[in-house]
Parts: structure tokens; C-alpha cells; sequence
């Protein structure tokens, strides 16, 4: 069975959706971020980090997008991703990378840049740049699905829509104003919420209602 190290509103929740929609057993941990940065997780998570996805093996996995990636891979039956080898799952497996290593640490930024900051004046500094990058990468990812939407990959459903709505929650200044400012993203967004199989994992995550206040 998968164990998912989880915490609430965290990186996480892309996989813990994810295994929702292909309804696999899996035990669900909820870690807190004291946990999470414990010196025993790191034989889990060796940057400290969440998700982590144990595997059947018992080995660990981390990295949000190739946990993603590998569980619609090895489940193929749900149809969350395009048939492996496809020119739609090459278009899937960049636009989830992309997501991850782009838009996801700019976001992560824009909350709290006091791991690159020697002042709280820098601090402020690399929290603005990055709000403007992420909203730039948002900009772009609101053009293609403009252009070859409605989903991440076209026509299809996958989990790059959840990964993509996983973002929006963490939005600034707020969810609400990126939702606004981006109508294509808000209804990639909006399908995902409506998704039933999501409903009780959205709910304890706290990501059933769009926030309309401002982030801190
Ligand atoms: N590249 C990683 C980033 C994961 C990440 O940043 N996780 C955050 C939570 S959203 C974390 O665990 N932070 C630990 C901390 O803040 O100490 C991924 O995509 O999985």
C-alpha cells in the first residue's frame, strides 16, 4: 500500500488528490511542519520536505510532480493522464514539471523569501520579485489554456489540472484575486472543486471554498 506524508494546504495535496481520483487504498499521514522538519523524517524526505510518497517497497519517493506523474502512470485505468509514449503525455509530463519547478517555488517565495534573506529589507525584496513571477508563470499558463484548453492538456481532464488548482489556493494577494485574473485557470479550478471524488479531501484541507483574504 502508498503511505502519503500530508499536510494540510501543503504540496502535498496535489497527491493526496490524485489518489483520491484513482480511489487506490493508500494510508494517509498527516505530518505538521515540526515533523516534517524533524531529523528523523529526513530518511523519508531528505530535504525535509513534503510530499513523500512510500511505495509499496518500502521505499520513499519525493517531489510533487513525479509522485503525481508516477501514480497516474501506474494506474492507468483511471485515465488521469494520457497513454504513456503519446505526444499528449510528453505535453502532460512537461506542463507538470514545469509547474513544479517554476510557478510552485515562486509562490513559495512569495510567502516567505527569509531563507535567501540576510535583512528583512531583502526579505520584502525577493517576496515582490517573485509574487510578479509567479503571476508572469500564471500569465502563461492562462495563454495556453486560452489557446489549447480548455485543460492542461486540451480536451482531456488530467492530473495537471489538479496540480495547476493546487497553485491557485496558495494564490497572492489572494486565491480569489488570481482567480479573477485569470477566468481560464478559474475554470480548470472550478472542475476540480466540482470533482465528488475530491469533495471530503478538499474539506479537510480547507480548499472547498475559494479564500478571499489576502495571504499573509
Ligand atoms: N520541489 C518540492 C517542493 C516541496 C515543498 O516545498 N514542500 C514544502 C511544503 S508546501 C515543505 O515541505 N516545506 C518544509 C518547510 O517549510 O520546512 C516538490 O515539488 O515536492
Amino acid at each position: 500500500m502508498y503511505k502519503l506524508y500530508n499536510v494540510k494546504r501543503c504540496g502535498s495535496l496535489s497527491a493526496h488528490l490524485v489518489l483520491e481520483e484513482l480511489g487506490v487504498p493508500y494510508q494517509n499521514i498527516w505530518l505538521t511542519m515540526e515533523q516534517v522538519r524533524a531529523p528523523e523524517f529526513r530518511e523519508i524526505s531528505p530535504l525535509n520536505m513534503v510530499p513523500a510518497l512510500g511505495l509499496p517497497d518500502g521505499r520513499a519517493i519525493t517531489e510533487s510532480a513525479a509522485i503525481v506523474a508516477f501514480l497516474t502512470d501506474a494506474h492507468p485505468e483511471a485515465g488521469l493522464a494520457p497513454p504513456t509514449g503519446s505526444d499528449d503525455h510528453a505535453v502532460y509530463l512537461s506542463s507538470l514539471v514545469f509547474m513544479a519547478n517554476n510557478i510552485y517555488p515562486a509562490i513559495d517565495l512569495a510567502f516567505d523569501a527569509r531563507r535567501l534573506a540576510d535583512s528583512e529589507e531583502q526579505n520584502s525584496a525577493i517576496r515582490r520579485k517573485s509574487l510578479q513571477k509567479s503571476l508572469e508563470l500564471f500569465a502563461m499558463m492562462e495563454a495556453r489554456l486560452a489557446e489549447d484548453g480548455p485543460f492542461v492538456v486540451g480536451e482531456r481532464y488530467s492530473a495537471a489540472d489538479i496540480y495547476l488548482f493546487m497553485l491557485t489556493i496558495w494564490g497572492h494577494p489572494s486565491e480569489q484575486a488570481v482567480l479573477e485574473r485569470f477566468p481560464h485557470i478559474a475554470r480548470v479550478a472550478a472542475h476540480v472543486r466540482a470533482r465528488p471524488r475530491l469533495k471530503a479531501a478538499l474539506d479537510t484541507h480547507g480548499a472547498l471554498e475559494i479564500q478571499t483574504a489576502e495571504a499573509a
